[in-house]
């Protein structure tokens, strides 16, 4: 899936996510705060089960960020790139 954002037509961000996981529900947070549009993937419960988290990240756990050619598979890791490329709706130019 794609979307517009400044830099033009870009991949858009997607969360590999678990309902319930408290890392996964900051980086929810987060990018509620920024107002970043994404595609969640939710995966199972089962670590073993989660095959897609880890072709794209090498490990299980979630959360993990995929934006571009970035991979981010810790949750402070991903907070942070969120707030260095995703600029604060009242940050944004008008
Ligand atoms: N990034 C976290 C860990 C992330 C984590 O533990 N995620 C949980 C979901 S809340 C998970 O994927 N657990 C799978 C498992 O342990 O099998 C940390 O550094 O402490």
């Amino acid at each position: 899936m794609r979307s517009w954002s400044r830099a033009g037509f870009v991949p858009m961000l997607k969360l590999y996510k678990l309902t319930g996981c408290p890392y996964c529900q900051m980086v929810l947070n987060k990018l509620a705060e920024l107002r970043v549009p994404y595609e969640a993937i939710e995966v199972p419960a089962e670590r073993s089960l989660r095959k897609q988290v880890f072709e794209v990240s090498g490990q299980y756990l979630v959360p993990v960020l995929v934006d571009g050619d970035t991979v981010l598979d810790d949750e402070h890791d991903i907070i942070e790139h969120l707030e260095t490329h995703y600029p604060h709706p009242k940050e944004k130019p008008a």
